[in-house]
């Protein structure tokens, strides 16, 4: 066993350097440490190391803050693999993701427990977790093998269930390190961060980055317009979604003059602001500049890979609608039916270390989306001469993207297909400027069943079984649903036909 660069890595930061801010304070790398190493001890002895080449999965249901960053560390101290979870999550889901993770404990925040999950888990807080005083430990920390799993990253794909994306050690040490050189990270960095810490955006993209370039990150509980623009004066980084965007200049808009100026001059102050996860709308990147003075560095990333194409951090180099050219270490190919091609539009096919090694005890959906060492990202672009990425869709249109969460088409449908008044649906994006795409189902329904397909019912059902973002946001009952000449759905004729009739139902 070698140890992890990883943990090498953090236990080099200096100690008396803040590396969180949150509602409770300021946490230095020396608490954060120890506090880590106090919980490996407790996580050893609650999910012991017998589980063969990878190490015990632990769910976390963990508010974001400092807490979050200790009992991540305290997991990977303990040669396990973290499996961030939402706390917007159904009990359901949670259940399903940590059976599928087959993992051999939950660590929840205080007010996060979930008595009722129906499955054998040992579930500890945070609190124990990190407590003062803890026995010896089970086993030695800092033994992860730097080529383990560190973490498991559920995705929505084109399978009905989500996947979980192993990440090494190694790969998330190596896609911080990219982001820092890129992006000019380091010890000023100030990171205002307000995004989900279930997905790789919020974790590998934004927190590790900051945090291993020495920066401090100040964690809020989740994503307020008003409280993100008066925090941006206090920090020199933000990293955002293109729906928080969209939710930012409409809070501006709203402000008074005073108010205006000051939050204004803040952002123009920052040294950097990203958006990504979604197409960040030209409109939105001109008012930005409006602000601002610059537009934000948009950049291309997936779960599966990090970030692999990025705008430069200088900003005149940047370009609206532009994903900028792939980052230094990866390869890109665009790939037509006729193979290679230098401009495209073709599938993205991408290689390089930060890359994910394969996903959680799905050989053959690993099989299926690697060619040799090739990812095949299910994304279409073109290139310019410039050698930068225009993206144009992806090559599924099961594959939706809501809010800059990516969500499956097809794990919506089995779940409302569930539901007793529901004969058959069929669940599509449809264009929408907030979110960038609406999730909407058309439903056929049962005999005499119309009136149990309205919104008002499904929604508060569907909400039971599936996180509420993954919930349609319009259902609309049809007759029956457009098929081709083998009986399959016809998804671009049932987006047709939405479009034309507008979409009722709306929540
Ligand atoms: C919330 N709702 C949504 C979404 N978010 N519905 C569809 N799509 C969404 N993304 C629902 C809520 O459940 C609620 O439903 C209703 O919308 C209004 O909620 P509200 O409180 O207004 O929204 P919010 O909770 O403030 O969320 C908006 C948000 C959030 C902050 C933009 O969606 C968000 O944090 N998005 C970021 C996702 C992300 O991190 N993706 C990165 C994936 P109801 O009214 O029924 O209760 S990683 C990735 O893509 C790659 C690696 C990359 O390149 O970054
Ligand atoms: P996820 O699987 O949640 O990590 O989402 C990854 C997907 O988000 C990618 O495959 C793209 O389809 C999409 N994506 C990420 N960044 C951008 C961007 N800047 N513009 C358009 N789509 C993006």
């Amino acid at each position: 066993m070698t140890s992890s660069p990883l943990l090498a890595a953090v236990d080099g930061l200096p100690a008396q350097s803040v590396a969180v801010t949150d509602d409770r304070g300021e946490h230095r790398w020396e608490a954060l440490r120890s506090r880590s190493t106090r919980g490996a001890s407790r996580l050893g002895q609650l999910a012991p190391q017998d589980h063969g080449p990878d190490g015990p999965r632990v769910g976390m249901l963990v508010a974001p803050g400092a807490d979050w960053v200790a009992v991540w560390l305290s997991i990977l101290r303990a040669g396990g693999i973290a499996v961030p979870l939402s706390p917007a999550y159904p009990d359901r889901e949670i259940a399903s993701l940590l059976t599928d993770a087959d993992a051999s404990a939950l660590v929840v925040s205080p007010g996060l427990e979930r008595p009722d999950l129906g499955i054998d888990l040992p579930q500890t807080t945070t609190t124990e977790v990190l407590a003062k005083r803890s026995a010896p430990l089970a086993h030695p920390v800092s033994t992860s093998r730097h080529s383990d799993t560190a973490m498991l990253l559920y995705t929505s794909g084109t399978t009905g269930r989500p996947k979980g994306v192993r990440l090494t050690h190694d790969a998330l040490l190596h896609q911080a390190q990219l982001l820092q050189r890129a992006w000019k990270l380091g010890p000023s960095t100030v990171l205002l961060h307000a995004l989900p810490l279930h997905h790789m955006h919020g974790v590998a993209i934004a927190l590790l980055p900051c945090l291993l370039a020495g920066g401090r990150a100040v964690l809020h509980p989740r994503f307020e317009a008003t409280r993100v623009w008066e925090g941006l004066s206090r920090a020199n980084t933000f990293m955002g979604v293109p729906t928080m965007y969209h939710r930012l200049l409409g809070t501006f808009d709203e402000a008074d003059e005073a108010t205006r100026k000051g939050w204004a001059k803040g952002a123009a102050n920052l040294a950097l602001a990203t958006s990504g996860s979604a197409a960040l709308p030209a409109r939105q990147a001109g008012r930005w500049r409006a602000i601002a003075g610059t537009i934000p560095l948009e950049r291309y990333g997936m779960t599966e890979i990090g970030v692999g194409c990025s705008n430069p951090h200088a900003v005149n180099g940047r370009q609206v609608g532009s994903v900028g050219p792939p980052l230094p270490t990866f390869e890109l190919r665009l790939i037509t039916d006729d193979g290679d091609s230098q401009q495209g539009p073709g599938e993205v096919w991408l290689r390089g270390p930060s890359i994910f090694t394969a996903y959680w005890r799905r050989p053959d959906a690993t099989a299926e989306a690697f060619s040799g060492d090739w990812f095949k990202t299910g994304d279409t672009a073109e290139r310019a001469d410039d050698g930068t990425l225009r993206l144009l869709g992806r090559t599924s249109i099961d594959i939706l993207k809501s809010g800059g969460y990516k969500l499956s088409a097809l794990e919506i449908e089995e779940v409302l297909r569930e539901h007793d008044a529901v004969s058959d649906v069929a669940v599509v994006g449809l264009p929408d400027q907030i979110w960038g795409q609406r999730v909407v189902a058309a439903v056929v329904s049962r005999p005499g069943q119309a009136a149990a397909c309205c919104g008002e019912l499904l929604r508060p059902w569907a909400k039971e079984r599936l996180a509420a973002y993954k919930v349609p946001r319009a259902f609309v009952v049809m007759d029956a649903l457009p098929t081709n000449a083998v009986g399959k759905v016809v998804k671009p004729a049932v987006i047709k036909l939405l479009l034309a009739q507008g979409t009722a139902d709306e929540a």
